[in-house]
């Protein structure tokens, strides 16, 4: 049986807004999710990160379970407007003392950290000059990166730009249900193209400044993605055809720009075409070409049956009231995303199918070589059940045994796979879903004072760990 690399990073995964509250103490700007979970109606009964898991005053003691979980590395966001109240200008030394105690802590446990710059908290003064629209917004990214790469350049490995395109302007500029909030694709894609400059631009400065990491190995700098791999309903020459074109336009359009350095041609051409944008100043095709990123990391959940959409109008909502499925994207005339009928389903019915994680990784290795891949989140989000006192997460086991299997299944088939990160170390806020959509190894008691509590997937993520995978 194909073992995990030896350097093979056992790790978790957070975002700043879902885990730390404190969300306006010790000079911290606000950020868009700041104030859009306070607009009534945005979020699953107005729940917001005022206080999240407040990691921000408990962060030692996390640490600490990190530690005793046997983590070697964890991914964790920074909140721009912590570092950067404004969004650029004034730098808040409060907020780079955090970070820095944060790094100080898991390096003095041997847990390598991962740092994403931007995990969809943009600050609100930026979103009042136009947010990711604005063309100024990747001058300020920029200034933010390089204070990141100052500050914590000299103890940090790995690094990623951006989590996640696809889902903040998606639901930011189409379906409208993150901030902020707008139903309008052509400024989507130019938001979107804005965000992939940025990128560029805050990889050109990394490897400017020529960021260190630990005992000067050079640090990587990437950018993390959905995996979703499509599959087509069935073997009919059109539903082949449709899910082409979901893999052309939820696939190729956020990878392609990073690893390949441009837009998947044909696709430009049609959006141009149709919507007149993104629109391109001059040097933005130079820059991408020049600024290809180092590692690709992957977040996978689930995968997408596609069939072709013969005129039908689709509406989705699942069981639990949740919106923003893929079928709201506007892309009805091209495809739909259709049920498995024999499918394993989720409560918030998202498919569970391992195979997925391999095939998706698979397919990226084929399409760009076999380029470093971090698997970096994965996970159940699950309503957990507790007995006797005790939270006997077995379906988290379950659905993450399976997964980590295909992620080794991958590395089997040639696969450059460097890491895997489950989301979450600790149960924090899903975006729209609210705290009752747990995802942690560590419960966090809402009623009693957010106490941390080790959940039954806690003892068995040590041993897999501890044996470096061989006891799935
Ligand atoms: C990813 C995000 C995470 C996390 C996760 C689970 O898309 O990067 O921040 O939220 O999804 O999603 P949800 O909270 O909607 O279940």
């Amino acid at each position: 049986m194909t073992q995990f690399p030896k350097d093979f990073l056992w790790g978790a995964a957070s975002a700043a807004y879902q885990v730390e509250g404190a969300h306006d103490v010790d000079g911290k700007g606000l950020s868009v999710w700041d104030v859009y979970s306070h607009q009534p109606g945005t979020t699953y009964q107005g729940t917001n990160g005022d206080d999240a898991a407040d990691h921000y005053h408990r962060m030692e003691e996390d640490v600490a379970l990190m530690a005793e979980l046997g983590m070697s590395s964890y991914r964790f966001s920074i909140s721009w407007a912590r570092i950067l109240p404004q969004g650029k200008g004034e730098v808040n030394l409060a907020g780079i003392d955090f970070y820095s105690r944060l790094i100080d802590n898991l390096l003095r446990h041997n847990i390598k950290p991962m740092i994403t710059l931007y995990h969809w908290d943009l600050p609100q003064a930026l979103q009042d000059e136009g947010g990711w629209e604005a063309r100024a917004t990747t001058e300020a990214f920029v200034e933010y990166a390089k204070v990141c790469y100052q500050h914590f350049g000299d103890r940090v490995d790995l690094w990623s730009t951006f989590n996640e395109t696809v889902v903040f302007i998606g639901h930011g500029y189409i379906t409208a249900q993150h901030p902020p909030g707008v139903r309008d694709p052509a400024r989507g894609l130019q938001a979107c193209h804005h965000v992939f400059i940025a990128h560029a631009k805050a990889v050109a400065a990394f490897r400017k400044a020529k960021v260190a990491g630990l005992v000067n190995q050079l640090a990587v700098i990437g950018f993390v993605n959905v995996l979703q791999p499509h599959t087509a309903a069935s073997s009919s020459q059109k539903d082949i055809k449709a899910r082409e074109i979901a893999d052309a336009i939820f696939t190729h359009w956020f990878y392609d720009p990073v690893l390949k350095g441009q837009y998947p041609p044909e696709l430009l051409n049609m959006a141009q075409t149709a919507l007149g944008a993104p629109q391109f100043a001059p040097g933005d095709e130079k820059l991408l070409k020049d600024n290809i990123c180092d590692f690709i990391g992957v977040n996978y959940y689930k995968r997408e049956m596609i069939a072709a959409n013969d005129g039908e109008s689709i509406t989705t909502q699942n069981t639990t009231g949740e919106k923003g499925s893929a079928n709201e994207f506007g892309f009805r005339d091209l495809f739909k995303f259709v049920r498995n009928p024999d499918g394993e389903y989720t409560d918030w019915d998202w498919e569970i199918y391992p195979q997925g994680l391999s095939d998706g990784i698979m397919q990226i290795t084929q399409r760009y070589g076999k380029i470093p891949i971090y698997v970096t989140e994965n996970g159940l989000g699950y309503k957990d059940p507790i007995i006797d006192g005790e939270i006997v997460d077995d379906a988290r086991i379950d659905y993450l045994r399976r997964h980590i299997e295909a992620t080794r299944s991958a590395i089997a088939l040639g696969a450059d796979v460097r890491g895997y990160y489950p989301w979450s170390f600790i149960d924090l806020l899903s975006w729209l879903n609210g705290y009752q959509k747990q995802y942690g190894f560590v419960y966090v008691d809402r009623d009693n004072n957010l106490n941390r509590k080790k959940k039954k997937s806690f003892a068995w993520y040590q041993n897999v760990i501890q044996s470096h995978g061989q006891i799935l």
